[in-house]
């Protein structure tokens, strides 16, 4: 028997996204993408006007606010170091995604910017050198800004053309270099977060101080648009290779949503979360169905539905390779609460069985067996192989007198969660692979900061903005190697 769970081929690695790690927001060509009038994609207020004039939402950075996204972590002229470090803990894989921005700057061009192409061209021969599969986003919150200023993003189904005019030209070029390729990055988030999670402006405003302000009828037409483009993609990728794997990307954490009590109302009221906050994305992507209880909520939201047969048969045939997903931590639902939500998932009342959150500010539930409960339910669910492409834990930490960095929480948290996968595998669940978030220090989807540390290495950059960018490793960089290189075996010792 061998000494590991762990199946021999298992992807070991780490995922970061363009907009959080790459900086050069504007060079080479490259355009703004909605990240970048964000200061974290939790921001209530995007560097978005109104002007009356020209009928159009415009950008407009506030000079009081710290993009820290603009420069991120200088990733775009730092990549070999940062992959070095990567292989020095032997990752076999690594996520991060292609912003769409250097591809087609404003989104609505007939070629590409060279220059854009060039630099993934040079990222994922880097990674390869490196012996890393290359696991690529296609759009991880990165709509270009034009596309949805002039557009109105995805509520316009003018996106469909787009989104595939840019799908085409990546899956062309690098069909030689990256075999796993992921769709929309938690674009299951649009019930709370539209606007970033499936890139959609009001270009009718009814609200003209708000950008965020979108329709209902604004949020189900990008629905509908954006099953459609996923299904396509999928069918492109696999006329251009048809060895690619092309997975939808889906944040899971509130999919470990709990009744608070065996109410039958927190009953049915936590399984109506699972479905809104996931499974109405998951069910098309990987079951080809627009779903009962989606239709009954367009109903009930005055929205009528208006797919054609035709677009109904091809989201049924083109359905995805496998199922990616974020987690990070479980939630509960009692009809009793206010239920609020942010990049973690859902905040309802607190789990008095869990052994605790991470630290202040963020204050995430810890819940390792939520990630063997969420592999469970989605197996069961879609009979796909898994894939896990993010979960860590963002510390407040940096270097000791003597320079070190003992993030013994990080290694307690990962060591627990990674047990529960090899439950999971011993559950008879297919999970093609694990890749921790950040494994280097990178800026905050939720909060655009850098304060919040997820990585095995550490980056010397502050929330304003100063430091010098140099990495060193946390002690958890040679605890995550031995992990990888046992593939798995010394999380029992
Ligand atoms: C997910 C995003 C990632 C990542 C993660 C952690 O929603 O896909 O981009 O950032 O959340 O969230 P945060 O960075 O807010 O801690």
């Amino acid at each position: 028997m061998s000494e590991t769970v762990f199946p021999k081929n298992f992807m070991w690695g780490g995922a970061v996204a363009a907009n959080q790690c790459e900086g050069a927001w504007l060079e080479d060509g490259k355009q703004p993408n909605i990240t970048d009038v964000m200061v974290g994609i939790n921001a209530t207020d995007p560097g978005l006007v109104w002007n009356e004039e020209t009928g159009r939402w415009e950008m407009k950075l506030d000079s009081e606010k710290v993009y820290l996204s603009h420069d991120g972590i200088d990733f775009y002229h730092r990549y070999k170091e940062d992959l070095g470090y990567m292989a020095g803990m032997g990752f076999n894989a690594f996520r991060t995604s292609i912003a769409w921005s250097r591809i087609y700057p404003l989104g609505d061009e007939t070629e590409p910017n060279e220059k854009g192409l060039q630099f993934y061209d040079d990222l994922f021969d880097e990674m390869l050198r490196l012996g890393m599969q290359p696991v690529i986003t296609l759009s991880h919150y990165e709509t270009p800004l034009h596309l949805m200023t002039e557009y109105g993003g995805w509520a316009n189904e003018k996106m469909i053309d787009f989104w595939m005019n840019y799908v085409t030209t990546v899956f062309t070029r690098y069909k030689n270099k990256v075999k796993y390729w992921l769709t929309f990055n938690e674009v299951n988030n649009m019930y709370r977060r539209p606007v970033v999670s499936a890139g959609i402006l009001s270009v009718k405003p009814y609200d003209k101080t708000n950008p965020l302000a979108i329709s209902e009828k604004e949020k189900w037409d990008s629905y509908c648009n954006l099953v459609k483009a996923n299904a396509m993609t999928v069918k492109r990728g696999h006329e251009i290779n048809p060895d690619f794997k092309i997975g939808c990307m889906l944040s899971c954490s509130a999919v470990a949503t709990y009744p608070f009590t065996c109410d039958p109302d927190d009953v049915l009221g936590a399984l109506n979360l699972q479905r809104i906050s996931a499974f109405y994305f998951g069910d098309p992507f990987c079951s080809g169905i627009i779903p009962g209880y989606v239709r009954r909520q367009m109903r009930e939201e005055g929205y009528s539905f208006r797919m054609s047969s035709e677009d109904l048969e091809l989201i049924k045939t083109y359905t995805v390779d496998f199922f990616s997903f974020s987690y990070y931590r479980s939630g509960t639902y009692s009809k009793e609460v206010e239920n609020a939500y942010d990049t973690g998932g859902i905040r309802g009342r607190e789990n008095p069985y869990l052994e605790g959150t991470s630290p202040e500010p963020w204050k995430w539930p810890i819940d390792p067996k939520g990630l063997r409960y969420t592999l469970n339910t989605l197996y069961d669910r879609y009979h796909l192989p898994l894939f896990i492409v993010e979960n860590g834990i963002g510390l407040d930490e940096g270097p000791d007198e003597n320079g070190v960095i003992a993030d013994s929480f990080r290694i307690h948290y990962t060591k627990e969660h990674l047990l529960q996968v090899k439950e999971a595998i011993l559950d008879g669940v297919d999970i093609m692979g694990y890749l921790y978030w950040g494994p280097m220090d990178i800026v905050s989807a939720g909060t655009g900061e850098m304060k919040k540390r997820y990585g095995f290495v550490y980056v010397d950059r502050f929330n304003d903005g100063t430091g010098t960018l140099k990495r060193s490793k946390k002690q958890s960089y040679d605890w995550y190697r031995e992990v990888i290189e046992t593939n798995g075996a010394s999380l029992d010792r």
